[in-house]
């Protein structure tokens, strides 16, 4: 699996991670939020079966924390 991170703004580079399976259709990735606020996280792979899926669903990450 791998995961694609896309701001919805313009001007960033996207974030590309790896995910690796940890458990049963579990995957785990560590992933670098370069900036707080609103991304789009493309996830693809290939199933079993041979098919391949990709998902996107949005995420808003609060800024802060320090
Ligand atoms: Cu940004």
């Amino acid at each position: 699996m791998s995961l694609r991170g896309d701001m919805t703004h313009a001007g960033m580079a996207p974030v590309l991670e790896d995910a690796e399976e940890v458990g049963e259709g579990l995957y785990r990735a560590s992933f670098e939020w370069t900036m707080a606020g609103d991304w789009v996280i493309t996830v693809s792979g290939k199933l079993d079966d041979g098919r391949t899926i990709r998902r996107e669903f949005q995420v808003s990450v609060p800024s802060g924390g320090g």
